[in-house]
C-alpha cells in the first residue's frame, strides 16, 4: 500500500495552550478564571473541532456581490461564506463584543472577552474584522457622549442576541489614501432643517459591508483641509425598508488574503448621516476606534501564531523523514522553538495592554497606566503584526512542500498574517505614531517604568538574568539613539520603526521573564531566553540616512 501521509490535527483550544492558561490563572482573580473557564473549554473544543472543520470544508467558498435583481432594480446584496453566518451567532451567544461592556468582569471584563476571541478568532475566517470594528464602534459612541446615538446603538452593538446584536464599518479609507486620512474628499452636506447630512463621496477599502452600520469621516461644506476639517459621522447601511441608504457597492476587493472578508469600494451618494461629535476634529474624534482595533489587530497576530504552532507541532509529531519524527529531530526542534518564543512573547505583550484597557475603562487606572496604554497600542500593533507575518512563513516551511499546497490550508494562515502589519495603520505609520505619543509629556518614562516593573519581578526567576541584562541594554540603547536624534526631525523619523520596534521587543522579553518568574513555568523561561537570543536591540547606533536614500533610489 502506497504510503499517505496523516494530515494535522488540532485539540482543545485551549486545554492545549500552556500560555493562556497560565496567564490567565495568574491575571484574572480566581473566582472570574472559575465564572469563565467552561465558556473557555467551549469555545477551545469548537475552535479545534467543528469550526476547523467547517474552515476546512469552506475554503473555496468566497463572498459573491449582486448588484442588480432579475427587474433591474439596484440592490448590492452580498452573501458571506456559511462560516461567517455562524460566526454572527457564536459572536454574539458568546459575547465576543459584549463581555467587554458588561459589568460582571469588571476591570477584567477585557481579558475574559480577549481570551475568548484568541481562542477561536483563528477558526472563524477573520470574522475578527467587523467584530474588532464593532468593538470600536461601541466604544467611540460611548466616549462621544451623544447619548441619542448612544441608546440607540450601543444595545445593539454589544448585544447578545443574534437577532438583535449589529456590527459596525469603519470607513475611513478613500482613493487619497489609508494612511493621510485627512486628505478626505468625502462631502458632507447639510440638510436643510435638520441635524443630518449628505454625505458624497468614494470610500475606497471598507472591510466587511455587510454590518447594519458605520462610522465614517467627512467634510461639511465650508470646512478647511486636513484632519480637523472633517467630522466624524454615524449612519445606518439600509433603510427600513430594506433599502440601501442611498450609497452603491461598486466592486469587492481582490486581495490577497483575508479573502472570507466582503471588502468593497462604495460610492456615497448622498448617503443619510448624522454627526457624532461636532463639525471638526473627526480624525481626533474617531481614534478610540482605531485603538480598539488595533489591539483586535495584535489578537488576530497572536492567536495567528498560536494556530500556526499548534499545526506545525502536531504535523511534527506525525511526519517521519530521514528515519525520525520532525518532533524528535534537532534542527526541525530547534525552528519551532523560534517561533514558539516569538508567538509567546507577542502574547504576553498583547495581554498587557488588554489588562490596560480594562483597567482604563474600568475607571481605575493610574494616570501613568492611561500614558503607557497610549503608546503602547500602536507598539504591540506593529511588534505583533510583524511577528505574526515571520512565524507563519515558517509554519508553511515546517510542512515542506504541504504548507506550499492550498487545500491543506496553510497557504491562507500566511495570506492573513500579512494582512496586519497593512490595515489599521502600517508598521511605518504606527512607528509615527509612537513618536506622536512619545512627544506627550512623560510617556518614555511610562513605558521604562513599566519595562523595570517587569524586570523586578523577572529578577526572581531562575536563569533569568540575561533576559533582565538583554532588556536593560537595549532600553538604555533606545533612550541614547533618542536623544542624541532630538532636534533632528527627519532623523528621528527615519529611525522611528528601530525604535518602536526595540521597545515592542524589549517590552515582551521583560514581561515574558518575569511571566516566567511569578508562574515558575520552564517552558517560559525556555522562551524568554530564546527570545532574548533573536535580539531585542534593533535601534541602530546611528542611522546614516545619506545611505539609505542610495538604496532607496536604487
Ligand atoms: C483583526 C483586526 C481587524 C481589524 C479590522 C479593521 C478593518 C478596517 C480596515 C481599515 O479601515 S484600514 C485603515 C486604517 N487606517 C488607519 O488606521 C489610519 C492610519 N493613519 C493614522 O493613524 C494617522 O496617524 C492619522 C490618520 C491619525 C494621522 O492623521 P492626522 O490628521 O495627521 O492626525 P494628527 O493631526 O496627528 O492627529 C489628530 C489628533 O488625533 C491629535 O490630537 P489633538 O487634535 O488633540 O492634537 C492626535 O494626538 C490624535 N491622535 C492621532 N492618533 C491617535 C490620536 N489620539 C489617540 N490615539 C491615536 N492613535
Amino acid at each position: 500500500m502506497a504510503f499517505i501521509q496523516e494530515a494535522p490535527g488540532l485539540g482543545n483550544q485551549f486545554d492545549e495552550d500552556a500560555l493562556l492558561g497560565e496567564y490567565l490563572g495568574r491575571a484574572l482573580p480566581a473566582p472570574v478564571f472559575a465564572a469563565t473557564r467552561d465558556e473557555l473549554r467551549h469555545l477551545g473544543e469548537l475552535a479545534g473541532g467543528k469550526l476547523y472543520r467547517m474552515q476546512q470544508e469552506d475554503r473555496l467558498n468566497e463572498p459573491v456581490l449582486t448588484q442588480w435583481d432579475a427587474w433591474g432594480n439596484r440592490v448590492d446584496v452580498i452573501e458571506v461564506s456559511p462560516l461567517w453566518r455562524e460566526a454572527a451567532v457564536l459572536a454574539a451567544q458568546h459575547g465576543l463584543v459584549a463581555t467587554a461592556y458588561e459589568k460582571q468582569h469588571g476591570e477584567f471584563a477585557r481579558v475574559v472577552q480577549f481570551a475568548l476571541n484568541y481562542i477561536v478568532d483563528a477558526s472563524l475566517d477573520v470574522y475578527s474584522c467587523p467584530l474588532a470594528m464593532t468593538d470600536g464602534a461601541a466604544r467611540t459612541l460611548l466616549d462621544s457622549g451623544n447619548r441619542a446615538l448612544i441608546e440607540h446603538a450601543v444595545p445593539r452593538l454589544t448585544s447578545r442576541d443574534p437577532a438583535r446584536m449589529w456590527t459596525s464599518g469603519q470607513w475611513m479609507t478613500e482613493r487619497t489614501g489609508g494612511s493621510d486620512v485627512g486628505l478626505s474628499e468625502t462631502v458632507a452636506r447639510k440638510v436643510e432643517g435638520s441635524e443630518q447630512f449628505r454625505l458624497f463621496g468614494t470610500k475606497w477599502f471598507t472591510s466587511a459591508t455587510t454590518s447594519q452600520m458605520a462610522l465614517t469621516l467627512g467634510r461639511p461644506e465650508g470646512n478647511g483641509p486636513g484632519g480637523r476639517g472633517l467630522a466624524l459621522f454615524y449612519l445606518e447601511v439600509r433603510d427600513a425598508d430594506g433599502r440601501m441608504n442611498s450609497l452603491a457597492i461598486n466592486r469587492l476587493k481582490d486581495k490577497l488574503g483575508t479573502r472570507k472578508v466582503p471588502t468593497a469600494e462604495l460610492e456615497l451618494q448622498g448617503t443619510l448621516a448624522t454627526p457624532v461629535l461636532g463639525l471638526g476634529d473627526g480624525v481626533r474624534n474617531i481614534t478610540p476606534m482605531l485603538n480598539v482595533t488595533r489591539t483586535w489587530n495584535a489578537i488576530g497576530a497572536i492567536a495567528g501564531m498560536r494556530r500556526a504552532l499548534a499545526l506545525s507541532r502536531d504535523y511534527a509529531r506525525r511526519r517521519v523523514q530521514f528515519g525520525h519524527k520532525l518532533s524528535e529531530q534537532p534542527l526541525h526542534v530547534d525552528t519551532l522553538a523560534g517561533m514558539a518564543a516569538e508567538a509567546e512573547g507577542a502574547f504576553v505583550i498583547t495581554f498587557r495592554a488588554v489588562e490596560l484597557i480594562g483597567r482604563s475603562e474600568a475607571g481605575v487606572a493610574t494616570d501613568l497606566e492611561r500614558t503607557l496604554l497610549r503608546m503602547l497600542t500602536p507598539i504591540v500593533k506593529l511588534t505583533t503584526g510583524k511577528q505574526a507575518v515571520v512565524v507563519a512563513s515558517e509554519a508553511l516551511e515546517a510542512f515542506g512542500g504541504a504548507g506550499y499546497v492550498e487545500d491543506t490550508g496553510l497557504p491562507r494562515i500566511l495570506r492573513d498574517a500579512q494582512v496586519l502589519p497593512i490595515w489599521e495603520g502600517t508598521t511605518n505609520v504606527l512607528s509615527l505614531d509612537t513618536l506622536r505619543a512619545l512627544a506627550r509629556e512623560g510617556s518614555l518614562e511610562a513605558f521604562e517604568r513599566e519595562v523595570e516593573r517587569a524586570l523586578a519581578t523577572a529578577a526572581d526567576g531562575d536563569g533569568l538574568g540575561g533576559c533582565v541584562q538583554t532588556v536593560r541594554t537595549a532600553m538604555a540603547r533606545a533612550r541614547e539613539w533618542l536623544s542624541e536624534a532630538s532636534g533632528e526631525t527627519m532623523t528621528v523619523e527615519a529611525g522611528a520603526r528601530r525604535f518602536a520596534m526595540t521597545l515592542g521587543r524589549s517590552l515582551e522579553l521583560a514581561l515574558l521573564a518575569a511571566h516566567a518568574a511569578q508562574t515558575r513555568s520552564p517552558r517560559a523561561a525556555a522562551a524568554a531566553r530564546r527570545l532574548a537570543r533573536h535580539g531585542v536591540d534593533l535601534v541602530g547606533a546611528s542611522v546614516d540616512r545619506g545611505d539609505a536614500a542610495l538604496l532607496a533610489d536604487g
